[in-house]
């Protein structure tokens, strides 16, 4: 650690915490701490990369039809956004189309893609779909259609019969990052093609410059930190190049989002930013209608579309929390009806719950009652969508019902489902029991791991410098959580909120008064003597924005006895 420390020249906060994140080596370390494009893999390290690229080229010379078909939330929409953007800057016509999340449902559709070219097959790319949608795929095919898959999600024994498939989970693939987004495999393809095309002299027969595909990272971004795929190794480089760029980014419908959150042009942007404010408008169309407002919002060039889709997209939006807010108290009502609950898993099922809305009404209710979560809506078949706490893997548990489910898919933490109305009872019974023949879920908070112990010696500057070159933080790589090694005066303690649960408060810290909050943290309160106490807090540290200046602020994640 001194090693580290002393090799790359950083402060002991920082060094103590890549270690303990596995970062051992100063050139791994070196890496990490200031990632560059340069070592991003090269594409054609991605099976499948030559075929699609040879495909593609061959459509555009022949002026076939291009389909980009994309799923519906965030990472589907950027994923389809950079394909469109980088076909326009060819100035090849190409079309795309998404699923509607209620009319169709999740996965590619044939007919969707028919629909668009119905007198001439042509190229289909897929992204971030498709990987397990072996008959439509087969029907396609058959009709003439050119099928290239671009999807992150875990293939299938039997992949579709496409003429080329881009996953880097699939065998034989040598891509080193299995974990990208969706919008990472499609930003490879166009990579791919970009350089294949430079091979073939296209570039200088249209006397055309190659694009800089460094202007799409900002796309990459906001679909990576979104998907919330693990933010190491090419994830890192591209979620932090991508939100640099997004800071100054000149594309009109990120310029008009970003405007609507109230993100001044220039501010430095935080992964926050994107999962609170950019990726929530963004699902949103997907959500309450049809995401290809989203895609063409962050694909077009005309101010006038950017402009309305922006303000629709944000109504709905609005539309869309009020509708969860709503919901939310609908479900904890449900929770709260049922009596105190030893049951180690909550699964509700209203069939007037809006089916666009069921995982973030999960989500909520995992933060709330710390118990993994399956809401459901709908009547005849429902649809369901799971929530889990860290330590139970929520998928695993659904498919030990199988016998009772339609079908199901998903990883450890998130996963949907639909099964008949009439085995709703039997499900939430044999769920329940499963459950707890696997451990139960008895840990009723989250542990908390914290990163660095603060002493005496530590410098503030030091805790900001580390914040600053950890981040951006996401899955794979969290927020860090300091605590100091002796309790530290708190003062100005003031219980805030609507619900009156929230707390304000000033604490000594590093040699100088910092201003925190606490969410749900009012009781802390209760033990201040003459307005002060002397607690042991594990905190993580903010930037607090406020009139356009910033100001470190401490969240309080723990009182610690
Ligand atoms: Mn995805």
């Amino acid at each position: 650690m001194a090693d580290l420390q002393s090799t790359l020249n950083i402060p002991l906060p920082l060094a103590t915490i890549m270690v303990q994140r596995g970062l051992l080596l100063a050139d791994e370390g070196r890496e990490f701490l200031y990632p560059t494009l340069q070592a991003l893999p090269s594409p054609f390290l991605m099976k499948g990369m030559q075929e699609a690229v040879e495909i593609i080229q061959h459509a555009i010379k022949t002026k076939q039809p291009i389909v980009i078909y994309g799923d519906y939330d965030v990472d589907g929409v950027t994923a389809t956004a950079v394909l469109i953007k980088f076909f326009s800057y060819l100035g090849v016509p190409c079309c795309s189309c998404h699923p509607d999340r209620f009319k169709n449902g999740y996965g590619l559709k044939a007919e969707l893609v028919e629909g668009l070219s119905p007198q001439r097959p042509g190229v289909l790319i897929t992204v971030d779909c498709g990987i397990s949608d072996l008959a439509p795929v087969v029907r396609l095919v058959d009709q003439g259609w050119q099928v290239i898959i671009t999807d992150h999600h875990q293939p299938p024994e039997q992949l579709p019969p496409a003429h080329a498939i881009l996953n880097p989970w699939q065998a034989g693939c040598q891509f080193p990052s299995k974990d990208l987004a969706g919008v990472g495999v499609s930003f490879f393809l166009v990579m791919g093609l970009r350089n294949y095309l430079q091979q073939q002299g296209y570039w200088q027969e249209q006397a055309q410059t190659p694009p800089n595909l460094k202007k799409l990272l900002d796309l990459v971004a906001v679909g990576t930190i979104s998907d919330m795929v693990p933010l190491r190794g090419t994830n890192r480089i591209l979620a932090k190049a991508g939100l640099e760029v997004l800071v100054e980014t000149d594309n009109p419908g990120l310029i008009k989002l970003l405007e609507l959150c109230h993100f001044p042009r220039g501010q430095n942007l935080t992964t926050e930013d994107i999962s609170f404010q950019i990726g929530p408008r963004l699902n949103a169309a997907g959500r309450m209608g049809d995401a290809g407002r989203a895609s063409t919002l962050l694909s077009s060039g005309d101010p006038v579309v950017v402009r309305q889709l922006a303000e629709v997209i944000n109504r709905e939006n609005m539309a869309r929390r009020e509708l969860t807010t709503q919901l939310v108290a609908e479900a904890i009502a449900m929770v709260e009806a049922q009596g105190p609950c030893q049951q180690p898993c909550l699964i509700l099922h209203d069939r007037n719950w809006h089916l666009g809305l069921l995982g973030i009404i999960s989500s909520k209710l995992v933060d709330l009652f710390h118990k993994p979560t399956i809401i459901f809506g709908g009547m005849g078949v429902l649809k369901g969508s799971a929530r889990s706490i860290p330590g139970i893997n929520i998928h695993e548990i659904i498919s030990a019902c199988t016998e009772k489910i339609l079908e199901y898919g998903g990883h450890s933490c998130a996963a949907g489902l639909s099964l008949k109305e009439e085995n709703f009872q039997p499900f939430v019974t044999m769920a329940n029991e499963v459950l707890m023949r696997y451990g139960g879920s008895n840990e009723q908070h989250p542990r908390l791991n914290v990163d660095f112990v603060m002493t005496d010696k530590t410098e503030f500057a030091d805790l900001e410098t580390t914040c600053a070159q950890l981040a951006p933080f996401g899955q794979g790589n969290p927020e860090p959580i300091f605590t100091t090694d002796r309790p530290c005066r708190l003062r100005n303690m003031q219980v805030i909120g609507k619900e009156k649960n929230h707390l304000r408060f000033a604490a000594f810290l590093a040699d100088r008064w910092l201003e925190g909050v606490g969410f749900g943290f009012a009781s802390v309160a209760e033990q201040a003597v003459n307005g002060e106490a002397l607690l042991t807090l594990a905190f993580s540290l903010k930037e607090n924005r406020f009139n356009g200046q910033t100001k470190p602020q401490i969240m309080l994640h723990d009182v610690l006895i």
